[in-house]
């Protein structure tokens, strides 16, 4: 008989098969993955029982086996009526739980008819003005059997009185809602930028609605603090845990400030993650965050395990989808929806496969939830706890996260917490840098993405898009505010407004007050005003990271290609291009534009960052005054066909038809003609690569650009 092999033999055998080379792989998080892995390597490491502190294993007992997680699927568009139409059609057909997407409009506070918003109207989302629209959207469903999450950070005040008086108006009682709210503020001014207020106020916003929802909705989720945007920014899973977990931190602490009893309120937060393809590592990151909760709840005075257990909403990523070879997408999302189940979640959206160029059509939408219904039907998911507890790798991975991500939640709390930390803008500047170290890996191939920078397609086969008509949406909207508004009795609508004002001065629930206003049928921009004129409004410049792109290209050849035609382009103007980035509208999705910022900066540009949420006449005036070459219109929510178009139509006006715009972001193909007849003169989708746009850009600019040096499929190889 031969001896038991022992890890040195396999080292051996391995080194052999593989001629010596080194088989680690580092990960993002800066983790050296071996090839191997064995109970050495989780020695000292517990996750103990599904259903026990600290829930490492899952938050129930007998998890899935019991109970399934919630199919819930995130949707909303153009108007109440179509959106509603669309929540039936999908309960009808398997889904469990609704989740309400609201347009940009809503989210930061403005009415349908404000000028601010004309091309964000029921675009990204559902378009809510009125507890009227609300009462539309849930028709025919019912609010006390039916868990609702709603996705609301900046306007979560009107929205949340609008839901409870909208049940109320159906005959349910506020004590019988069930669901979720998003309000969470911080992560807003991190990364996903549908803020209103400034921080501050922001903050006793978050503590108030949970002060409220504690005492009069027993059922419903306070909140769902949410990692899902720092993933989709690009941060690292430690990046993820850590920050979410530090801001779950500071919401109770800011809580218990208000003098709430932690056990009263926090087995009612909820959290909410973001899955993507890194298989392993996104099942260890929910089993780490379950126990990073645990561990800091305890050492806040927590009592009672309901207030421990980390309860979580999934969705598959977003920027994981590709608009290339698209039919990948579903493949990519069934195995991101197999992660977040066998991490153990509790609810879970799958994306649509046409997520990179527009919100899910009926087809794709059921795709997105088959895939779920198939995980759970069809594959024995569900049958057993934690199937892959005590895999070596999965401990092993488990307790890496739980070490890194308490670390940073260490190096968080040493500078005076999360709310500090954001102020002083540091988490997003990490995840910005973890961003622009991805998109360097993916443009030089180091990161592989099938269809888009290896076998890519010749020629991509068009699928059809949804496609809103903006324009009906806002006259149907504005037409009913006019009607709520001459139905409503006016004084008593003023009188509650003025005594939310006074409350947001004195003191007072603020929800109970916008509860009172809505009531009176005031608008959400109405609201939204009335707590303004006390709180103010907050903005904020991008700040993009330097550096990131230089370095991680140095001696690459066609990086220095362009660079060379940067060069010649200066010397003939006498001075470097200008490009200004610009994001206009509601948009609030920074991460690309900061992508192009610091690179073409970093490449040679003159770059301009815009500010957020600037209308045309805005982006048109820094342009002018600041010189520039081209703009550079960065859209990921729908804006595009309104906002491109006036701009060019201004600079044209302004005698200065020589600037040269050009669009990227979110941009499905069927509208590129629609855009270059508008004047756009390069349009960059998904998938773009830096310094592939930049050459064009030179061209635009008159340099005579050569080629760049290799194709993309060498360039991955
Ligand atoms: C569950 N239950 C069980 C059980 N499993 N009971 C017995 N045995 C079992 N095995 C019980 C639970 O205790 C609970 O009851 C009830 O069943 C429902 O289960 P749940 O696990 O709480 O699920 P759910 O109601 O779906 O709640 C999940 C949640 C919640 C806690 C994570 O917060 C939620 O639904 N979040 C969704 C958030 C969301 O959709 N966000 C979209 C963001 S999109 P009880 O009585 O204990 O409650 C976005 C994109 C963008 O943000 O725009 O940027
Ligand atoms: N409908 C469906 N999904 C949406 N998403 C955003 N808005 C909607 C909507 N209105 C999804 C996309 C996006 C993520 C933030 O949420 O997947 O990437």
């Amino acid at each position: 008989m031969t001896d038991k092999p022992t890890p040195a033999d396999w080292k051996a055998l391995a080194d052999k098969e593989v001629k010596g080379r080194d088989l680690t792989w580092n990960t993002p998080e800066g983790f050296e993955i071996k090839p191997l892995y064995t109970a050495d390597d989780h020695a000292d490491w517990d996750p103990g029982l599904p259903g026990f502190a600290p829930f490492t294993r899952g938050v129930k007992a007998s998890m899935y086996a019991g109970r399934p997680w919630t199919i819930r699927q995130y949707a909303g568009f153009s108007t109440a009526e179509e959106s509603n139409a669309f929540y039936r059609r999908n309960l009808a057909a398997g889904q469990k739980g609704l989740s309400v997407a609201f347009d940009l409009a809503t989210h930061r506070g403005y009415d349908s008819d404000h000028p601010r918003v004309v091309g964000d109207v029921g675009k990204a989302g559902v378009a809510i003005d009125t507890v009227r629209d609300m009462e539309i959207l849930f028709d025919q469903i019912p609010l006390d059997e039916m868990s609702v999450s709603m996705t609301m950070n900046g306007a979560v005040i009107p929205v949340m009185a609008f839901y409870i008086v909208a049940a109320e108006r159906s005959g349910v009682s506020q004590e019988k809602l069930s669901g979720t709210i998003q309000n969470d503020i911080l992560k807003e001014f991190m990364v996903r930028n549908t803020y209103i207020y400034p921080p501050e106020p922001s903050m006793r916003i978050v503590s108030d609605i949970i002060a409220y929802t504690s005492a009069n909705m027993p059922r419903f989720n306070s909140i769902s603090i949410s990692g899902y945007h720092m993933h989709e920014a690009g941060a690292t899973a430690v990046q993820e845990l850590a920050f979410t977990i530090a801001d779950g931190k500071a919401y109770v602490e800011r809580a218990m400030d208000a003098g709430l009893d932690i056990d009263a309120f926090a087995p009612r937060l909820s959290f909410f993650f973001g899955i993507g393809m890194n298989f392993f590592m996104e099942i260890a990151k929910l089993r780490a965050a379950r126990t990073l909760w645990y561990r800091v709840m305890d050492d806040l005075g927590a009592k009672s395990d309901k207030s421990k257990m980390l309860r979580t909403h999934c969705q598959t990523s977003g920027v994981s989808l590709q608009e290339q070879d698209p039919y990948n997408n579903v493949i990519r999302t069934t195995i991101e929806a197999m992660a977040a189940t066998l991490g153990g979640t509790q609810s879970l959206h799958t994306n649509a496969l046409d997520e990179a160029i527009a919100l899910p059509t009926d087809f794709s939408a059921r795709i997105a939830r088959n895939t779920q219904l198939v995980l759970q039907e069809e594959s024995g998911i569900t049958n057993v706890v934690d199937p892959l507890g005590g895999s070596h790798y999965i401990e092993a991975l488990t307790a890496t996260l739980v070490d890194e991500a308490e670390k940073l939640i260490a190096e968080v709390d040493a500078s005076g917490g999360m709310t500090a930390y954001v102020d002083a803008g540091a988490p997003k500047a990490a995840i910005e840098r973890a961003a622009a170290e991805k998109q360097t890996r993916v443009d030089r191939g180091e990161t592989v993405i099938v269809g888009v920078n290896k076998y890519r397609k010749d020629k991509e086969d068009p699928i059809e898009t949804l496609d809103i008509d903006n324009a009906k949406v806002r006259k149907g909207q504005i037409e009913r505010i006019e009607w709520v508004r001459s139905n409503r009795d006016e004084d008593a609508c003023r009188r509650a407004l003025a005594a939310l004002t006074e409350g947001c001065k004195a003191g007072g629930n603020v929800l109970e007050l916008a509860v009172e206003a809505a009531r009176h049928d005031a608008t959400l921009g109405e609201i939204s005003a009335a707590m303004e004129e006390v709180f103010g409004r907050h903005d904020a410049t991008p700040k993009p990271v330097s550096g990131v792109y230089k370095t991680a290209y140095e001696f690459d050849k066609r990086w220095e290609q362009v660079t060379s035609g940067i060069e010649a382009v200066e010397r003939r103007m006498g001075r470097k291009p200008k490009i200004m980035v610009a994001k206009m509208g509601q948009d609030g999705h920074d991460r690309g534009a900061n992508v192009i910022a610091s690179a073409f900066s970093d490449m040679g540009f003159e770059v301009v960052s815009g500010p957020l949420f600037q209308t045309p006449e805005e982006a048109r005036d820094m342009a002018l005054e600041n010189g520039v070459d081209v703009v550079g219109c960065s859209s990921l929510a729908a804006g595009h066909k309104t906002l491109i178009p006036e701009l060019i139509r201004l600079l044209k006006e302004a005698g200065r038809a020589d600037i040269k715009v050009t669009a990227g972001g979110v941009i499905p193909a069927s509208d590129y003609d629609f855009l270059r007849e508008a004047g756009v003169q390069g349009i960059y989708g998904p998938g773009s690569n830096v310094v592939e746009c930049a050459a064009d850009i030179l061209t635009l600019l008159g340099h005579n650009m050569p080629p760049l040096g290799e194709g993309l499929d060498e360039a991955a190889e």
